[in-house]
């Protein structure tokens, strides 16, 4: 122990590395953030990722089905014609090596990796109140200083493995989606259990029930899919997309959640009975996440409304799965559609008519021990070969928290966020000058089209500290005052929403003794670029 304490003292004393910025994280974030900071600003730059290679969520999330469920082209950079324009997508929602591609290839394109120490964990950052700068340390002992530290860790990076009793005596495999290995898992000939039906567990349900001998899915609460309907490319789409790219890009950082696309302002109860099913119908045929909002603008906000297009749904499960126990447990009764996050699918409910694929409902008979052998619930004993764990995310503040982050005063980030994140415009923290939180909690974040809103925050960071520079400051933070403003105004909006009643990711029901508050901010993309640019018109 004492000599631990002496190695880091003796580290200590050496200096750190001096540099301009560093950028926590290498995936879409950190990639993009990295172009503009050092090609575009001239300023040196040291992005540290945790991962083997670049891609963040995409490098880690390869489990069997993942692919994304925003369309390929516009959920990707627009910051760059010729990249846009050279790029060619396979289809409408690719998967993830396909993804995982794209983002080597920009990072190859624009010879950002000379940038990135992959393999590096940032295990703490200290600002110095004396000099203005953050001292940032990796697991190996590294220690640079850097005028500004960027946050790129993602909204949902830092796994959550559930501490389920005897999950260390499996003697089978044992996995999660979030870090699928990357010679995947042979599921021939093997009984696999698979917990959770988030949006993870909905995509790898049907493909690997495909592989497997058997499927257990453990379900502790029954979700809402709709189809996806993914669809390859022909050649006359990808003309049509590129010769309409500076529209589709313009649209999406005008657009309230950042897609190509207006939310159809109608309420559903302007429109009679058999009009609704119809629009319900078509949205259903079309796939996708347009079902919350291309149809009606009450969704998220009127129970009566969105109890009409949960039993719509509720219906198709029903019409799709035979066995008429199995598609109640699959009904869900306790959450209005789209309060969690909706996953889109291929092939979930008909998973459950075959042979090899059984539901098991964890919520009546929860799982007590998962023993040598499997996994045994108040009902029944389960002998398993593989167990997946579909279990999410300890989202939005799970993976900056994991660093252990000092601010002015030497005030801890887990301490300042005891009682739940509190940011101003989810891209500063009262107390921690000269940190920027890319798509942080506050902000629309995981509520808009990812790339739309990490494009957004990259460049606004760019230009607050191109002013800064430009005017010889060297600290800017948010005040207390601008902060409580921002976090009261993001908790009253929510409290509209019926997400704020369920218990999702979005609040942080899914971890013991988080607590709970909307983290992402609801307003929408417009009203809140709108405050961003206020902010920046602003000069004391
Ligand atoms: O995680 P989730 P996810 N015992 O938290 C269950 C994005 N994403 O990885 O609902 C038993 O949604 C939990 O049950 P419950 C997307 O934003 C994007 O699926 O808490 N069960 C739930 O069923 C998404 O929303 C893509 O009762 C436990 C499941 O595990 C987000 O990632 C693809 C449990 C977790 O669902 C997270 O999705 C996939 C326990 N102790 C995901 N703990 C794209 O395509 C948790 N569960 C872009």
């Amino acid at each position: 122990m004492a000599k631990t304490v002496e190695t880091h003292e003796a580290d200590r004393d050496e200096q750190a590395r001096p540099v301009d910025v560093v950028i926590i994280g290498a995936g879409f974030a950190g990639l993009y953030a990295v172009y503009r900071f050092r090609d575009q600003m001239g300023l040196e730059v040291q992005a540290y990722e945790t991962g083997d290679g670049v891609g963040g969520t995409w490098y880690w999330n390869r489990y069997p089905g993942a692919r994304c469920d925003s369309e390929s082209f516009y959920y990707c950079f627009s910051f760059d014609r010729e990249l846009a324009q050279d790029w060619e997508w396979s289809g409408k929602y690719p998967e993830q090596p396909e993804i995982e591609g794209y983002l080597n290839h920009v990072a190859d394109r624009f010879a950002l990796r000379r940038s990135i120490q992959l393999s590096t964990r940032v295990t703490r950052a200290r600002f110095d109140d004396a000099t203005h700068r953050w001292e940032v340390e990796t697991e190996h002992g590294e220690r640079v200083s850097a005028r500004y530290l960027i946050s790129a860790v993602g909204c949902l990076s830092a796994a959550n493995l559930p501490e389920i009793s005897g999950r260390d005596q499996f003697e089978g495999e044992l996995c999660h989606t979030a870090r699928w290995p990357k010679d995947g898992i042979d599921f021939s000939g093997k009984r696999v259990g698979l917990i959770g039906t988030g949006s993870t567990g909905i995509q790898a349900t049907p493909v690997i029930a495909s592989q497997a001998d058997h499927l257990t899915v453990f379900q502790r609460t029954p979700n809402f899919t709709v189809p996806a309907r993914h669809a390859a490319f022909a050649p006359e789409d990808q003309a049509a997309i590129k010769r309409d790219y500076d529209d589709i890009f313009k649209r999406t950082r005008e657009s309230p959640a950042g897609f190509p696309y207006f939310p159809i302002d109608r309420s559903t109860h302007d429109v009679p009975p058999e009009e609704r099913e119809t629009i319900l119908e078509g949205l259903w045929e079309e796939g996708g996440f347009k079902f919350l909002w291309g149809g009606f603008n009450d969704l998220t906000r009127d129970p009566a409304a969105n109890e009409i297009a949960s039993e719509f749904i509720r219906n198709k499960i029903r019409a799709t799965v035979e066995d008429p126990e199995t598609a109640e447990l699959l009904c869900p009764t306790c959450h209005p559609y789209g309060s969690k996050r909706p996953p889109i699918d291929t092939d979930y409910y008909v998973s459950f008519n075959r042979d090899n694929v059984d539901l098991v409902d964890i919520k009546t008979h929860p799982i007590e021990e998962i023993t040598a052998t499997g996994l045994r619930t108040a009902q029944e004993e389960y002998d398993l070969d593989v167990l997946v764990f579909a279990t999410g995310f300890d989202a939005m503040t799970g993976s900056l928290l994991k660093i252990d982050i000092e601010g002015s005063g030497g005030v801890r980030l887990a301490d300042t966020w005891r009682d739940g994140p509190r940011t101003f415009l989810g891209l500063q923290i009262a107390g921690f000058p000269n940190l920027f939180t890319v798509t942080g909690p506050g902000s629309p974040s995981v509520l808009t089209n990812m790339p739309v809103a990490i494009e957004h925050h990259v460049n606004w960071i760019a230009d607050c500290v191109k002013y800064m520079t430009d005017n010889g400051q060297t600290c800017v933070e948010a005040t207390q005052s601008a902060q409580d403003a921002w976090a009261d105004h993001v908790a009253d909006i929510a409290a509209g929403s019926l997400m704020a009643s369920s218990n999702s990711w979005y609040v942080g029901a899914n971890i013991p003794g988080k607590p709970r508050a909307v983290a992402p901010y609801t307003g929408g993309q417009p009203q809140y670029r709108a405050r961003c640019d206020e902010v920046v018109a602003f000069r004391p």
